[in-house]
C-alpha cells in the first residue's frame, strides 16, 4: 500500500517538473579504493567525497597500497575520518536526507595487504579487501558497482583473479560486467594487467604521457594543476589553493580539521568520484559526454609513465575541450574539461562543509534546474528548436540566473561555431538547427545558479538531434 502511494506521488512529481526525471531516483553504488597516507590528498579527498555519501549508496572503502606506498595499508585513517564526519552527521542531515550511519561506514571499511602491485596477486593473497570487492559485486542488484581507484588497483585485480581462476568464463564475464572502473593514472602494474587480461571492462583512465620532448599531464590534474604541473593559465587556481581552504574547509568543525594541507595539488584522486554527484550534468554511463570529473573518449591510451606496457585495447581516456578562462582566451586541452567546472565544485563542496557546522537557514543548498522541454528534442534542418527552465526553483528562495552552454565536443555535430542560442542568459530562449546531411546530436547544458553563498549551481543536459 505505502509503495503505491510513494509510485503515485513520485509519478505525479515527475509530471509536474519534467527535468526531475533524471534527478537520483536511483543511487549509484560506490567502491573505493584508497592509499591513504601516501600523501595528503587521499585524506583531502575523504573529507569531500563523505559530505557527499548522502548521494550514493556506498559499498566499500578499502585501504590499499600504491607505487608511493608499497607496503602499507591505512585503514585506520579511513576509520579516523568516519569518526570525525561522525560528529557532523546530524548536522548534515538538517540539510539533506540520506548519510549514512558512521557504524554502517566503518563495517565497509576494509584492509587490502600490505604489498605492492603484482606481488600481491595470485594463491594465498586474498585479503578482507578483495573478497569484499567480490561480495559486492556478486549482491543480488542489477546496478553496476563504481570503482574509484585512489592509488594501487591490486586489489580489484585480485580479486578479478580469483573470480577467473575459479568460475565459468560466462561468470566471470557476467562479473566484469558490473565493474565501472576509473583509475588516477596507474600507481602500480595491475592497472595494465586489468586492461589486457580483462578486455571487456569498463575502464576510465588519464595516465598521463611523454611525447615530443614534454610531458602532458594527466586529466585528472586540471581539478587543481598550477604552474608547477603545467601552468593551466586559464583556470582560477586561488580557489583551489591553501588560503582558500583554510576559510572554506579546514576551519569548519571536526570534519573540516581533518582536511590536511595541500603539500602539491589539491585532492589529486577527487576526479574519480566527481562525475557520480547527481547535479544534471553528469551522465557516469557516458564519460564522453563530460561533466565535473572532466572527459574522456573511448580509445587506445598512450604510453603510460610508470609501468609501460603496449596497450591492447581502447579505455575511456584523455578527450579535448577548448574552453575560455579566466584569462580571457581560448585553451584546448584535456585539463580543461575538467578545470571549466572548478568553480562550480569548489562552492558546491563549500556549501556542503557549510552543512557540517550550520543551521537550514544560515547555509545554501542547490537550485533544481529543470528543461520544460525534457532532455532529448528532435528537430529537423532549419526548424526553431525552444529552450525553457521555466519551473527551476531554489530550496532557499534565491534568485536564480541562466546560462544556455552550447556544448561542441560531446555532440557529434560538434561544430565550433556558436550555435546561434538568441539570449544565452534568459529563462525561454531558442537556436533554428543547423544545416546537417545526417542525422546530428548537438549537447546543450542549462546551468541554473543561485545568488546564495556561496553561489550553487545545477544543470540539464539536453540533447537536440537535428535530421536532415
Ligand atoms: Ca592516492
Ligand atoms: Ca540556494
Amino acid at each position: 500500500m505505502k509503495r503505491i502511494k510513494k509510485l503515485f506521488i513520485f509519478s505525479l512529481l515527475a509530471l509536474s517538473v519534467p527535468g526531475f526525471a533524471q534527478g537520483p531516483a536511483v543511487k549509484s553504488r560506490i567502491l573505493v579504493l584508497t592509499d591513504i597516507e601516501n600523501e595528503p590528498d587521499d585524506t583531502q579527498s575523504l573529507v569531500r567525497f563523505l559530505t557527499y555519501s548522502n548521494q550514493w549508496d556506498i559499498e566499500g572503502l578499502v585501504a590499499t597500497t600504491s607505487i608511493h606506498q608499497p607496503n602499507r595499508v591505512a585503514p585506520e585513517k579511513i576509520k579516523q575520518l568516519i569518526q570525525a564526519y561522525g560528529k557532523v552527521r546530524n548536522n548534515l542531515l538538517l540539510h539533506e536526507k540520506g548519510y549514512p550511519t558512521t557504524e554502517y561506514l566503518l563495517s565497509i571499511t576494509k584492509p587490502s595487504i600490505p604489498e605492492f602491485g603484482m606481488q600481491a596477486i595470485g594463491d594465498g593473497k586474498d585479503s578482507e579487501g578483495s573478497e569484499w570487492i567480490i561480495k559486492v559485486i556478486d549482491k543480488k542488484d542489477d546496478r553496476p558497482v563504481w570503482i574509484p581507484v585512489w592509488g594501487g588497483a591490486n586489489c580489484l585485480a585480485q580479486a578479478l583473479w580469483k573470480v577467473r581462476k575459479t568460475r565459468a568464463p560466462e561468470d566471470v564475464k557476467q562479473f566484469v560486467s558490473k565493474i565501472r572502473m576509473y583509475t588516477i593514472s596507474d600507481q602500480d602494474d595491475t592497472s595494465p594487467w586489468i586492461r589486457k587480461n580483462f578486455p571487456d571492462l569498463f575502464y576510465v583512465g588519464s595516465p598521463g604521457y611523454h611525447a615530443a620532448g614534454a610531458y602532458h599531464y594527466a586529466t585528472w590534474s586540471g581539478i587543481s594543476g598550477d604552474k608547477f604541473h603545467g601552468r593551466f593559465v586559464g583556470a582560477n587556481f586561488e580557489i583551489v589553493d591553501n588560503p582558500w581552504l583554510d576559510e572554506h574547509v579546514r576551519s569548519h568543525g571536526p570534519l573540516g580539521a581533518e582536511y590536511p594541507f595541500t603539500k602539491f595539488l589539491m585532492e589529486g584522486d577527487t576526479p574519480s568520484f566527481l562525475g557520480l554527484i547527481e547535479n544534471g550534468l553528469n551522465v557516469p554511463e557516458h564519460p564522453e559526454y563530460g561533466g565535473w570529473g572532466g572527459r574522456y573518449e573511448l580509445y587506445k591510451p598512450r604510453t603510460l609513465k610508470y609501468f609501460y606496457e603496449p596497450e591492447t585495447r581502447p579505455i575511456y581516456t584523455d578527450a579535448m575541450d577548448e574552453v575560455k578562462g579566466v584569462d580571457g582566451n581560448f585553451h584546448t586541452s584535456n585539463k580543461a574539461t575538467l578545470w571549466r567546472w572548478r568553480e562550480a565544485f569548489q562552492n558546491d563542496f563549500a556549501a556542503r562543509m557549510d552543512w557540517t557546522v550550520k543551521p537550514f537557514k544560515e547555509a545554501n543548498h542547490p537550485p533544481k534546474a529543470v528543461s520544460k522541454n525534457g532532455n532529448a528534442i528532435k528537430a529537423k534542418t532549419g526548424e526553431k528548436v525552444t529552450l525553457s527552465a521555466e519551473g527551476s526553483q531554489d530550496p532557499d528562495g534565491n534568485a536564480l540566473s541562466y546560462e544556455w552552454i552550447y556544448y561542441p565536443e560531446p555532440g557529434s555535430y560538434n561544430v565550433k561555431e556558436p550555435l546561434g542560442i538568441v539570449d544565452a542568459k534568459a529563462v525561454t530562449t531558442s537556436f533554428t538547427a543547423p544545416k546537417v546531411m545526417q542525422p546530428e546530436t548537438i549537447h546543450v547544458i542549462l546551468a541554473v545558479t543561485d545568488n546564495g553563498k556561496p553561489a550553487l549551481t545545477r544543470y540539464q543536459r539536453v540533447i537536440v538531434t537535428v535530421y536532415p
